[in-house]
């Protein structure tokens, strides 16, 4: 592999391998995890939908939806009629209709966000249901078929619901090898691969290309990523300025963008699940008071402040509960978290739970050093707190933290 025009000492894209995971119909594949009964079935999820209702509209139907001409943002009245309501047709085409729960589905994907981190040091979440992986270190390009199908084999086991998989030098390329061959994707797109994979791909789907850009470029005879990388890339400058320049990068294969996590998390927290439905109330406290515990020192270790701080239980079937008491200001308190902790949970004394959980939000973040005036020593080691990657990669929660960062839809407390 040749370096190109890079300047000496930029990192060689080719050298790294991007992982990029996106979930199949993500909340269509969560009902199904909750009603294995859907599985197989047309499935629409609505937003704004009402049982027996036309409002609302389709955030995401299953692929044998789609099938009929089912889509997201559609009109749920318009999915309705391609596609009626099962009980007002039970002979003819029909759909199981259900409305959005993301409560349930943030649940289902901060499990998937944690086999992810556990997968690799450096994951980029990048909404609810899509992260990119940096896997360099974890797999060789003749492998990675396989460590693909482990990342999807361990999703499906664990988090329940299916999975696509794109494996690229970058990741740009991850991103379309992913969607290549979806639903239950995996394409492998190695260095040598990369131009011969994207030359057929529709310019709409290259990386920064919205549907504007694309009709513009259709108006200049590109119609394909091989016609976007072949392209003059002085006549893309100078139809669409720097971005121009990019666009024509991105069609060769070339995004030397890093795989980055999101940083400056909204909120943190740690849960765990049990083995089964635990009705056993000393032991669902001892499991969160150690989580509080874990909570409150990881907050510490990022100079963070809190002034929320809450709990969130999982109940039979999956119904996830989250209680959260604010404080009148900011505090670094861990003793607090596990008092407020078990006094929020007190209120599921007599459920049975899957799941328990600690967070704490509301941060704000001390200047560095002064935090530490308070006599934490030398066990915060600086390689610790500096690096951005900060110990996530074992923490289930923080998944769902950067998930928040994406928008209000997925900020819920936990
Ligand atoms: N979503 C939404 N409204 C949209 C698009 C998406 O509410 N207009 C929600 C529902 C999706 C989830 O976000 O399940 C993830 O979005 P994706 O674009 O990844 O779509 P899906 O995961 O549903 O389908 P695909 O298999 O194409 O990834
Ligand atoms: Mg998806």
């Amino acid at each position: 592999m040749t370096a190109g025009g890079r300047l000496p000492g930029a990192p060689d894209p080719t050298e790294r391998i991007v992982l990029h995971v996106d979930m199949d119909c993500f909340y269509a594949s969560c009902e199904r995890k909750r009603e294995p009964a859907l599985r197989g079935e047309p499935v629409v999820v609505g937003m704004g939908y009402e049982a027996g209702e036309t409002v609302g509209a389709v955030a995401t139907a299953s692929y044998e939806a789609r099938a009929h001409g089912v889509e997201s943002a559609q009109a749920i009245s318009t999915a309705l009629e391609r596609l009626p309501r099962r009980a007002d047709d039970p002979d003819g085409p029909s759909a199981h209709y259900r409305p959005v729960d993301l409560d349930y589905y943030e649940d289902v994907a901060a499990d998937v966000k944690t086999i992810l981190h556990d997968l690799a040091d450096t994951v980029r979440e990048v909404s609810i249901d899509e992260a990119y992986l940096d896997v360099t270190d974890r797999t060789a390009w003749d492998v990675a078929a396989g460590f693909a199908r482990h990342v999807k084999q361990r999703i499906a086991r664990e988090a329940g619901v299916p999975a696509s998989v794109g494996v690229a030098p970058d990741m740009s390329t991850a991103k379309i090898a992913s969607d290549h061959d979806k639903p239950d994707g995996l394409v492998v797109v190695p260095p040598d691969e990369v131009e011969s994979f994207l030359a057929p791909i529709d310019v709409a789907d290259v990386h920064g290309v919205g549907p504007v850009r694309a009709r513009e470029l259709r108006e200049m005879g590109i119609e394909t990523a091989g016609d976007l990388a072949d392209a003059d890339p002085y006549a893309l400058i100078e139809r669409f300025g720097e971005r121009g320049r990019d666009l024509h990068e991105r069609a060769l294969g070339r995004d030397d963008r890093p795989v980055e996590p999101r940083d400056d998390p909204k909120s943190l927290s740690r849960e765990s699940a049990f083995d089964g439905p635990v009705g056993d109330h000393e032991r669902v406290r001892e499991q969160a008071l150690t989580l509080a515990d874990a909570v409150a020192d990881r907050a510490r270790r990022k100079d963070a402040l809190y002034r929320t701080i809450g709990v969130k239980v999982v109940t039979p079937p999956y119904d996830v509960n989250t209680r959260a008491r604010s404080l009148p200001g900011p505090v670094d308190d861990p003793a607090l978290v596990r008092d407020v902790a078990a006094d929020l949970l007190a209120e599921f004394a007599d459920a049975s739970v899957r799941k328990v959980g600690v967070r704490v939000s509301n941060l704000s973040f001390a200047a560095g050093e002064q935090a530490r005036l308070g006599g934490f020593g030398d066990e915060h080691a600086p390689e610790e707190t500096s690096a951005t990657a900060d110990g996530e990669a074992v923490d289930a929660t923080d998944a769902t933290d950067a998930t928040s960062g994406d928008g209000q839809a997925s900020l819920g407390d936990f």
